[in-house]
This record gives C-alpha cells, structure tokens and sequence, in this order.
C-alpha cells in the first residue's frame, strides 16, 4: 500500500457525529436540488438512507478518492438504485469528480442518470437500477476479494420491498454457504415499497429472524441515530471468511421533510417554485448538528 492510500485510511474514523449529521443533511439538501434539475427525484427513498450513506463514506468506507479502482478499497453497491441520487453529491463531496458536474444532472449529455452508471462515474462499483440483483453482484466481489487473497469489505444496500425478490434469497443462502465474512448487507428498513406499506405488499417481518435463518449475524439499529448507525458498523470484523453480516437499519422513508415523510405520493417527484424553498428551508433549520430531535 503506498503512502496517499495509508494516509486515506488513517484520516477516518475519527468523524464527530456532528459532522456526520451535517453530512446527512448535505445528502437530503442536494437530492432536492438535483431532483429539480432532473425535474424529478426519488425523495423519500433518499432521505431515509441519508444518515447511513454519511457514516458510511465519511467515517466507515476504506476508500481514496483519488484512486477509485485501487483494488483494496472497500466495495459499496447501491442495490436500491434509485436513490443514487443521494450517493453522487457525496462522491462528487469526497473529490471523485468535480461538484460543478452535478449542475446538469440527468440532462442531455450528462454523465449522470436516475441510475450510478459504474462506467460513466467515478466512485460508483457497480450501475445498478433493476432491483434484485446487487446482493449476487456483492457475493461475486466478496468471493473474488478473498480468492485474491484481499481484505476488502463490500457493503450493499437493499430496500425492504427490494428483498421480496427471490434472487436476493439465492444470494443470501450463497454468502453464508461460502462464508463470506467480507460481505455486510445494509437493509434501509423504511417500511414502505413505491406503491404500499412492505407488510400489506408482500410481508418480510421478523426480517431479522429471516436472514439469520439464512446462516447471517444480524443487528437491527435505528438507522437515523447516528450513534447507533456507527456502532453497528463498528462492531463489523474484517475477516474474508465467517458468517455474512446484515445490519437492519430502521428509517422513516422521507425522513427530514414533513409532507415528505411517509408519503406514498413522494417515492419519485418534483418539488419546484415556493414549495422547493419551503422545503429548502424546512432542511436548514431542522437539521442543525446539534439538535437532531429538531429533525422532526
Ligand atoms: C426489478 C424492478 N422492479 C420494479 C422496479 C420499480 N421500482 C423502483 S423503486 C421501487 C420500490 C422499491 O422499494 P424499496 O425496495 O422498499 O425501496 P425504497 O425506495 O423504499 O428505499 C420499485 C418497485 C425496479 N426498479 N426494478
Ligand atoms: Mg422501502
């Protein structure tokens, strides 16, 4: 490992929740900004994983910026594509790309889809959109990290009505019978699908009792506290081989927003005029670092 990618590595963890909080607010701030070049975005999907994105690339990932193919770095896949929206600011905030990118969000020629695009964008591991699918991609880029002999973790994030796809379940039974060890789901656990609540939909509690059926060690945190959200990574080992981790994350989708928060009529839409500054406005004041009950 030569010195920048040291350096990277020891500059983490030690992020004050503050910042933290503040970063999750930068995520929220952005999606509504960017929605509104596209002409639409997906909110609420957002908005429910803002603190997890944070603690994750500000405090938790193994990563450098500079070098986004350095085959050590931590993977992360965006399963539940659509809330990409979140995740591009926070690279662009990170430096692998430049932030003035992200002024034509979406538009003709632009770089940037609803969707990561792994080959347009820097910082993204794999493009993904189609839900189901990127816990198999996570069990093929574990495997392959310890096949190398590398002690890379890869994260992937999963929403709740994403799991009722039968593959995720191959996937889940794969990680535990290869004991991949380096693979850790993150379920945004916001309770609702785009259409209806996940238990009137298609049920997926105990959801806890579910994966560990499947042979994985899982913890169930509330995924807006950041103290909790960092404990539950920081309990996570680095060992190529052992039991799968999943940390169920339970978020309010829309969190942060009050028209937003638990709407069904804000998985995707288009916030413009007045209502983009009230909203604007609700984001600034209600997400001080210092007072995050003022959320709402
Ligand atoms: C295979 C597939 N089917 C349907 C969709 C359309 N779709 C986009 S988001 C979404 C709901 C996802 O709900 P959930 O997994 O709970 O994610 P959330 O937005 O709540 O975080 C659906 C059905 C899709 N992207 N891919
Ligand atoms: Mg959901």
């Amino acid at each position: 490992m030569d010195v920048t990618h040291e350096k990277a590595m020891r500059s983490r963890g030690n992020v004050s929740l503050a910042v933290l909080q503040d970063r999750a607010r930068f995520i929220r701030t952005e999606t509504v900004r960017l929605s509104r070049i596209a002409g639409a975005g997906h909110y609420s999907s957002t908005f429910s994983c803002a603190e997890i994105l944070s603690a994750l690339y500000y405090a938790q990932m193994r990563i450098e910026p500079s070098d986004p193919d350095w085959p050590d770095r931590d993977r992360f896949v965006m399963s539940k594509g659509h809330a990409a929206i979140g995740l591009h600011p926070v690279l662009a905030d990170l430096g692998y790309f430049d932030p003035s990118d992200l002024d034509t969000y979406t538009r003709f020629g632009s770089n940037f889809g609803d969707h990561p695009d792994m080959k347009k964008v820097r910082g993204i591991d794999f493009s993904s959109g189609s839900l189901g699918h990127g816990l198999s991609v996570g069990v093929g880029m574990a495997l392959a990290g310890r096949l190398q002999g590398r002690d890379f973790r890869t994260y992937v994030m999963l929403g709740d009505g994403e799991i009722s796809e039968g593959q995720i379940w191959e996937a889940a039974a794969s990680a535990s019978h290869f004991r991949l060890g380096n693979l850790v789901i993150l379920l945004d656990r916001n309770g609702l699908s785009i259409d209806g609540h996940t238990e009137d939909i298609m049920a997926i509690e105990p959801v806890t009792d579910r994966f560990a059926s499947f042979g994985w060690q899982v913890q169930r945190v509330d995924g807006h506290d950041l103290g909790q959200v960092m404990q539950a990574f920081d309990a996570l080992p680095r060992s190529a081989t052992g039991t799968p981790r999943a940390i169920v994350f339970d978020t309010i989708k829309g969190r942060g927003v009050r028209r937003i928060k638990m709407s069904l009529d804000w998985h995707v839409g288009n916030l413009v005029g007045a209502d983009y500054d009230d909203v604007m406005a609700e984001l600034a004041a209600g997400l001080k670092p210092d007072t995050p009950e003022a959320l709402q």
